[in-house]
């Protein structure tokens, strides 16, 4: 590589290739392997014996469109294969988890510590009656509690819904509320920058306003992490410490069905309140090892650390369910990138010498900012491969990433996937699959993804079109929790006999895929999901707000960010504490996440005669550029006044 050579230049048929070395030991080294999966069902079932099994399936899949049952008839269970198999042999002592605290606390947990703290919280959660089949939500920090609490959950067969740490009390309410949960494990706090977040004070706002249907939330178990005041409230709140106390270190795994619930996790989508992914333990955790294995090249001695957080589905496949499975070591990072300096990932990864770096193009574009000096003070030799998830990268952020981190040594894999997909479905192999900066190559093995038309009809190379599933795969959702009909509609209904993920995407001469984003209602901020819907309801329930339109607009950083357009009640005057008083709004319903860049506050929004807004039009404002066509609005003075507006503010 030379210096000249600009991101920019870089075409679609440009290829970077694995060192030698890479190829010549890695994992998967056949590359015939593509070809292999093509008999999907012999293909995974091949992959199912990974796994330790209770009891061996009887049938791979059964195909009730669109409902998928793979593995009928096995039984195992996830804590199981993540835990007890590796005590057998030689990672009996390895270290599991590797936790570090932002203040710079250490905790390190061995294969065998772990499953004696699972298995222990595990008792707790069966001495407060949970059952299997019950919902316990997880509204905790990054630590190691968080992980334990998960694997306890599986053990027993209750499944755990995670919601994020940076969700408000509000998202948490309709969270507990939806899954009807047991018990809530949570924190006093967590820690972000040196200050703490208040989470069990979230917990005691969100709970009064849950309404049960059938003994929901009767305990909730805090565990210690800042040691700011919490309100216990007698009968119902518990201490973590306290409860693990004295409680019986052996606990046997539960012999789950294959397509038994093993969590819920709850996801934005086009329309409505967020939606409970629900995902099995069969296939699941088959996808789940299998992908992890392979895309990450994984080696009895890597060091591997993916900073996602656990509350979203990259978390639980790829922080969690995948590596250990696969007996990995794992690191945890709790905090901020940038506390208390802007190097501390590439502090992490010397200090542990990490292997193997799993992160996101925000994260990518932030460190860029920040510039290179950061990485390039520490020593990052230990790196040999680099992945990127969450939202589609820019090839500037590639050759940065390759460059600065992987000091052009290191394969990036570039996964595309989803919180319903569960596992990584397209990525390249690193030891076999040449890259292209900016795309996520091609399917993995045993996934049939195409990208069709309106008709639903495949697109020729060359071009872009909807980016579908043709076929079943082991770690798909379930269904919508609670709601079969909105699986089905959300999911298979545009496309007769196809899973559409909500994407756009391009196919290239070589049959490379380009993922360009989301073509429905979903703003991909940083790499998470926000549903507009959720934002502007959340906008709507000021009560100055009339009614409200959001639409996504390119940010050099987040990738995304929220420009929202309100229209205010009769007789409230425009003003600009009213915009941060509506940030604010934004950010006690949802969270921060969620809160707009941008809002701009009119007497109108622009609307077809039929009365519909029109966000394609507010979009191209949010972007400043050309207004499209105009012909089916009621008033085209309410879009010229937006847009002039809006332009001389620039
Ligand atoms: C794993 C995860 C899913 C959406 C997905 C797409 C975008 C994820 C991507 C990517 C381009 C990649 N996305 N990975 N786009 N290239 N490598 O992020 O799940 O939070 O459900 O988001 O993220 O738009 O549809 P989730």
């Amino acid at each position: 590589m030379t210096e000249e050579r600009s991101a920019r230049s870089l075409e679609e048929k440009e290829m970077f290739f694995p060192p030698k070395e890479f190829s010549s030991n890695a994992v998967i080294q056949n590359s015939e392997i593509h070809e292999l999966g093509q008999d999907r069902n012999e293909f995974w079932n091949e992959q199912g014996k990974r796994l330790d099994w209770f009891k061996s399936w009887d049938t791979i899949l059964e195909w009730n469109y669109p409902f998928a049952k793979w593995y009928v008839g096995g039984k195992l269970n996830a804590a199981y294969n993540c835990l007890d198999r590796h005590l057998k042999g030689a990672r009996r002592n390895k270290a599991a988890l590797i936790f570090e605290g932002e203040q710079g606390d250490r905790r390190v947990f061995t294969y065998q510590d772990l499953l004696r703290e699972v298995s222990q919280f595990a008792n707790v959660l069966k001495s407060l009656e949970v059952e299997k089949g019950d919902r316990v939500t997880i509204y905790m920090p990054m630590i190691p509690e968080t992980v334990i609490a998960m694997l306890a959950c599986a053990r027993i067969g209750a499944a755990h819904c995670v919601v994020f740490g940076g969700f408000s009390a509000e998202a948490l309410k309709d969270r507990i509320q939806d899954s009807q949960s047991k018990v809530v494990v949570t924190t006093d706090g967590s820690y972000r920058r040196g200050n703490s977040i208040p989470l069990k004070a979230n917990v005691d706002r969100a709970l009064p306003s849950v309404t049960c249907i059938n003994n929901c939330v009767e305990n909730v178990i805090v565990v210690k992490r800042t040691g700011q005041p919490v309100d216990m409230i007698e009968g119902r709140d518990i201490w973590y410490h306290e409860a693990v106390e004295n409680v019986s270190i052996v606990c046997p795994a539960e012999a789950m069905e294959a397509d038994d619930m093993l969590f819920i996790l709850y996801t934005s989508g086009t329309t409505g309140k967020p939606k409970g992914v629900v995902h099995t333990v069969g296939g699941y955790m088959v996808g789940v090892s299998t992908t992890h294995e392979w895309v990450f090249d994984l080696k009895e001695e890597d060091v591997y650390w993916c900073t996602a957080d656990v509350g979203w589905i990259t978390g639980h496949s790829y922080l969690v369910y995948g590596p250990l499975s696969n007996g990995a070591t794992v690191v945890m990072y709790e905090g901020a990138p940038d506390y208390p300096e802007k190097d501390r990932y590439w502090k992490i990864v010397e200090k542990y010498r990490v292997t193997i770096l799993y992160t996101a193009p925000t994260a990518i574009r932030t460190f860029m900012k920040w510039g290179e000096s950061y990485p390039s003070g520490r020593d990052l030799s230990s790196l040999r491969l680099l992945g990127s998830v969450g939202e589609p990268i820019n090839p500037e952020a590639w050759m940065w990433y390759y460059k600065h981190i992987g000091r052009e040594q290191c394969p990036i894999v570039d996964t595309w996937w989803q919180t319903e997909t569960g596992m990584i479905m397209m990525t390249p192999l690193p030891g076999i699959t040449p890259l292209k900066p900016g795309s996520c190559t091609i399917p993995f093995p045993g996934v049939h993804i195409e990208i069709v038309d309106h008709a639903g009809d495949p697109v020729p190379k060359g071009k872009s079109g909807y980016l579908v599933v043709r076929e079943p795969w082991p770690a798909m959702l379930k269904t919508v929790y609670g709601d079969d009909k909105r699986y089905e509609d959300t999911y298979w209904s545009q496309f007769k006999g196809l899973y559409f993920t909500g994407d756009e995407a391009k196919w290239d001469e070589d049959s490379y895929f380009w993922v360009t984003g989301r073509v429905d209602d979903v703003i991909n901020v940083s790499g998470h999901r926000i549903g507009t819907a959720e934002v502007e309801s959340a906008l709507a329930d000021h009560p100055f707000v009339a009614e409200a339109a959001c639409v996504g607009r390119t940010h050099e950083v987040k990738g995304q960010a929220v420009f929202a357009f309100v229209s205010l009640k009769e007789g409230i005057a425009v003003n600009d504490e009213l915009v941060d008083e509506l940030k604010a709004h934004v950010v006690l319903k949802i969270g921060s996440l969620a809160r707009p860049d941008d809002i701009f506050l009119s007497t109108e929004l622009p609307k077809t005669r039929s009365g519909k807004i029109m966000r394609r039009l507010l979009k191209d404002i949010a972007e400043g550029r050309e207004i499209g066509d105009t012909s089916t609005l009621a008033d085209v003075g309410v879009i010229n006044f937006l847009k002039e507006n809006i332009d001389a503010r620039r």
